[in-house]
């Protein structure tokens, strides 16, 4: 068998989806996930210009030397665009792979481990009381997990709350909007935030909580030691990634487990985190972490140091990525939680899934390969809208993480 052809698409339903579709001379295709939120045109380019003129006259089945060529092969390698467009590849091998057995990818990867994987949802509201109100709604739908984020007194617009209250979604159109941080008023916040919380839904609920890559070491410490008497399944993203070292500080002070990665793209951003034991639970998705190839590689250096996943199943990563996600965390035996927050109704215009909600978990049809299908006569209706994710300043205008 043999790549004859791949092209990328795409499409705005809602938002914009890259999707790349790999295509063999048996007539067998393949779907690969390829969005980065806001850059979504940069992966575009490095498929295109780099990665697809290499792939033709490939045998499909040859995942790993495929990805071996476009990550061991590429001398300016890493980073998030160039790993997306290495996820898409895999990924799209992978779906071809169980379309020629005919059989679905977790088959591929060990099987089932568990008959549906544990997801968890996103509650907000402007203040305490109406995100009260959001966990309910979503406790009444059956999910079992649920991330808590609500406004702050005194911050205009917090991470994690929509301006309108309506669909959770990050990116803008146009070009970045400015959004203001007060780490201190936050710090104060969020400790009552979860006394609420558990106060009104019990302990028979999973909580979590997404930081965003806001604090200091020390400041993350606080927050991780403040929030234990909640039990919070995990405090996300509490320092930046890049000071790895500062995870020490506060698994020295705390024992709130911690989820980091979504910003990930390899093994080499983890493996310290991991023989260190400084967190417990893997954020980095396939569609931004080297596809199934590479992400079995580290969800099994993860299992030794007990550490599970946890992926990023944000709105912004297409229905192909979280079906993959859902295949792989049927599969592995060191799964976490997965987040999952629906995509808009009109995404099912463009993109028909294999998976369903049922009571708290997610699960999958037995459908062969990844298992998605996109509507390529549909995807034209809905053409690229420029969106970016927005930038954070603090009160007195410093530039800070978003
Ligand atoms: O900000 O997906 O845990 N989830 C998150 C997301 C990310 C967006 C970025 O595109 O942090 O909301
Ligand atoms: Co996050």
């Amino acid at each position: 068998m043999k790549i004859t052809e791949a092209k990328v698409i795409v499409c705005c339903p809602g938002r914009n989806f890259v999707t790349l579709k790999i295509i063999t001379d048996q007539g067998i295709f393949g779907l690969g996930d390829a969005t980065l939120n806001g850059m979504e045109k940069s992966v575009v380019a490095y498929l295109e210009n780099y990665c697809i003129p290499s792939l033709i006259g490939r045998d499909p089945a040859n995942t790993e030397d495929i990805w071996h060529y476009f990550y061991r092969g590429v001398y300016w390698r890493r980073g998030a665009v160039s790993m997306t467009a290495v996820s898409a590849i895999d990924m799209a091998l992978w779906d071809i792979k169980g379309k020629v057995l005919n059989t679905p990818l977790y088959n591929l990867i060990g099987g089932k481990s568990r008959d549906k994987v544990l997801v968890y949802c996103h509650a907000y509201g402007k203040n305490i009381a109406e995100t009260l109100i959001d966990v309910g709604k979503y406790v009444e739908k059956g999910f079992r997990a649920v991330r808590v984020q609500s406004g702050i007194p005194g911050i205009e617009h917090t991470y994690g709350v929509p301006k309108d209250n309506k669909h959770y979604e990050p990116a803008h159109k146009g070009l970045a909007h400015e959004e203001v941080w007060d780490t201190p008023r936050y710090l104060n916040f969020v400790p009552e935030l979860f006394e609420k919380v558990r106060e009104t839904f019990g302990d028979n609920i999973h909580l979590l909580h997404d930081a965003h890559h806001r604090c200091t070491p020390v400041e993350a410490s606080r927050l991780a030691k403040e929030l234990e008497p909640y039990h919070l399944f995990w405090l996300e993203d509490p320092v930046a990634g890049e000071l790895q070292e500062g995870l020490r500080l506060i698994r020295q002070h705390s024992v709130t487990p911690i989820a980091i990665g979504e910003v990930f793209n390899t093994i080499f951003d983890y493996s310290s985190l991991f023989t260190e034991q400084l967190i417990d639970y893997i954020r980095m998705p396939i569609v931004h972490g080297g596809g199934i190839t590479h992400l079995l590689k580290v969800a099994a250096m993860a299992s030794v140091y007990h550490i599970n996943t946890g992926f990023h199943g944000a709105t912004d990563l297409s229905p192909v990525n979280l079906a993959a996600s859902v295949h792989f965390n049927m599969a592995v035996n060191n799964f976490g939680i997965l987040e999952y927050m629906p995509h808009q109704e009109i995404v099912s215009e463009v993109f028909s899934t294999n998976y369903r909600f049922e009571d708290g978990y997610l699960k999958i049809d037995e459908s062969p390969g990844i298992g998605v299908d996109i509507d390529e006569k549909a995807a034209k209706k809905f053409p690229y809208a420029m969106a970016r994710l927005p930038v954070n300043r603090k009160t007195d205008g410093t530039m800070f993480n978003w």
